[in-house]
């Protein structure tokens, strides 16, 4: 058993309603993931750009680089055994007509407005991940951050 990184993104429009922000922070700690590293950030337009590049050119593109770039958001590392897939699992299918009916027991399902306020991010895979984690904390070492953090129980 070991334990996987995601990166998990609160969206602006959930980041500025304490009790939707606070509705998926307890949803973390229930399914007992690890809290790595968190912070709250603006983004400007071109992180968005850069972030969502993999969208450049969908018809979604623009509306949701204004979106995310509308306000502060705050990202996670998150640690979990098999944490993309999870986190993937508890935040629901991207569209809102979807997660209303085959999952509102789901983030998005629960708490999602629309298709681009849909409230959360995770990454797909473990490539997106380590992207997405050197994008929102340049200084966190992918490979290394568990030893590092536990110096005490080297041998
Ligand atoms: O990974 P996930 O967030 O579930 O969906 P993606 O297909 O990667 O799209 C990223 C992001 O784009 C989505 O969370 C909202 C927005 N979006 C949109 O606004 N409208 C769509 N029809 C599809 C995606
Ligand atoms: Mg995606």
């Amino acid at each position: 058993r070991s334990l996987q990184l995601t990166l998990a993104i609160i969206k602006p429009d959930a980041v500025a309603h304490p009790i939707i922000s606070d509705a998926v922070h307890q949803r973390i700690l229930d399914n007992k993931f690890l809290i790595v590293r968190s912070r709250e950030l603006q983004w400007r337009a071109k992180d968005c750009q850069h972030f969502y590049e993999e969208h450049a050119g969908r018809f979604f593109y623009q509306r949701l680089v204004e979106f995310m770039s509308s306000g502060p958001v705050r990202a996670y590392i998150l640690a979990h055994e098999d944490a993309i897939q999870l986190w993937r699992k508890i935040m629901g299918p991207t569209k809102v007509y979807r997660s209303r009916i085959t999952a509102p027991d789901t983030i998005r399902g629960h708490l999602g407005l629309t298709d681009t306020r849909n409230t959360t991010h995770g990454s797909d895979s473990v490539e997106s991940a380590c992207r997405e984690i050197s994008i929102f904390f340049p200084d966190f070492d992918v490979s290394r951050w568990y030893e590092e953090q536990e110096p005490l129980y080297r041998a």
